[in-house]
């Protein structure tokens, strides 16, 4: 088999790159490890930027998202028992764009089956050869048959466990890390919204994040320690703890539902530098990793592919390796901007176990300036709706 590009992982880097590869009439061949229902059942962002529904766009994949998906003017913050409303729209003249990570993917698995680009899925024991050559090629087993992929670039788009950062000889790259010493345990449950835009609380008892998916469909988190199980809340225990923290007005006023999905997601930054060894380029979660409190992730995906998708198509269009080059350099500067506003939100948002006084009152007094500063929340506004591509 032989394709232009090999793209790893089936997750929305991945999709949306072979989209865009795809409307510039370059070949790429999907390889996946798991089935498109387990890709689809995973729940995970909700928010995404205008710089990524542009991306979306020019994909060709955002007509459902324009008719169903809901646009918020702003956020508010919650701590001390006030809430804050950060108005985006006024402050920066942006919006951003409510629609699940869940629906994104499968507006792109729809869009690939219908032009009928080769998407593999449960390609097992996938292996990377000769990367630092101009033949890279790659090895899978599919359905029980080992086969061979010969291509010109390797996509590594196969998120934070993958195989592809692990081909890069550890002494190549330079990882920052930092984890925290905290998780958060979400719900997604059919009952309309309590609210007109998300809550980030801080609270006594933690972080609690109310968010949705549409008019019908509540996606609740809130902050749980490290060795939490899901096992452990049932779902009254959830929206009892849920309620404590989001706000009396809102929970008294709002519904709870059993919950449809329930998982525990840990808080870790990390990046992986480059983003580039020999012929493979890595982007989204396969090189960088950010706390969900600011929405990043899946919006730095979409930009690394963006900036990717151009290199390629300088090389294959314009027969110019300069964007190739630049690849990693660009793609990193947005990272580590989204890397820090994340790490921010985190920090003030969350109680850290045995928080140090002296940082609890600095947090507080950060909190006191976000409520009261136009200067702080245009700060807020801006990155939350996203710095320019
Ligand atoms: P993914 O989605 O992990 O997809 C990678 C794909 O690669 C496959 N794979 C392999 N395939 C072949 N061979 C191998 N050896 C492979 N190993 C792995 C995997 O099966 C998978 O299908 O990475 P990608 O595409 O880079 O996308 C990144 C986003 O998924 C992620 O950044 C976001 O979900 C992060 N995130 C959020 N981002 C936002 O922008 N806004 C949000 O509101 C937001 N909320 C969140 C989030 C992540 C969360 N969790 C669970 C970590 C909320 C949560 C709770
Ligand atoms: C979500 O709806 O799942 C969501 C929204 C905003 C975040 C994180 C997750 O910051």
């Amino acid at each position: 088999m032989r394709a232009q590009v090999a793209i790893i992982g089936a997750g929305p880097a991945g999709l949306l790159l072979g989209q865009l590869l795809y409307k510039a009439g370059i070949d790429a061949v999907i390889l996946e490890q798991r089935t498109p229902e387990y890709v689809l059942g995973r729940i995970r962002a909700g928010v995404l930027e205008q710089g990524t529904v542009d991306i979306l766009d020019l994909a060709g994949v955002g007509g459902r998202l324009h008719s169903q998906a809901m646009t918020h003017d702003g956020v508010e913050i919650g701590a001390s028992g006030q809430r804050r409303r950060i108005p985006f729209k006024e402050l920066v003249g942006k919006v951003v764009t409510v629609y699940g990570q869940t629906e994104v993917t499968r507006d792109l698995m729809d869009a690939r089956a219908a032009c009928g680009a080769p998407s593999i899925y449960e390609a097992e024991s996938v292996e990377l050869h000769d990367i630092t050559t101009a033949r890279p090629w790659v090895t899978f087993v599919h359905k029980g048959v080992k086969q061979r992929l010969d291509c010109d670039f390797i996509a590594g788009c196969d998120g934070y466990h993958g195989v592809s950062r692990r081909s890069i000889p550890a002494e190549a790259l330079s990882v920052f890390e930092r984890t925290y010493p905290f998780g958060w345990l979400g719900v997604l449950a059919d009952v309309p919204p309590a609210w007109d835009e998300l809550i980030y609380a801080d609270s006594e008892r933690g972080f609690a994040l109310a968010s949705m998916r549409s008019e019908t469909r509540v996606r609740c988190y809130v902050q749980c320690s490290l060795d939490d199980k899901v096992e452990n809340w049932s779902d009254e225990q959830f929206w009892a703890e849920f309620k404590r923290r989001v706000g009396d007005d809102v929970a008294a006023r709002m519904t709870t539902g059993p919950s449809i999905e329930k998982s525990i997601a840990p808080l870790r930054s990390f990046v992986a530098e480059p983003m580039r060894y020999g012929q493979l380029f890595l982007a989204g979660d396969a090189a960088h990793i950010v706390p969900p409190t600011g929405a990043k992730g899946l919006n730095l995906a979409a930009s690394d592919v963006f900036y990717l998708y151009e290199a390629l198509t300088g090389y294959y269009k314009n027969d110019s390796r300069a964007a190739l080059d630049q690849y990693s350099d660009r793609a990193l500067r947005r990272v580590w901007q989204a890397v820090r506003f994340s790490w921010w939100m985190t920090s003030l948002l969350h109680r850290f176990p045995n928080e140090d006084p002296f940082f609890g009152r600095i947090r507080g007094s950060e909190l006191e300036y976000l409520f009261k500063s136009d200067a702080a929340q245009r700060t807020l506004a801006e990155n939350y709706v996203g710095l320019p591509l």
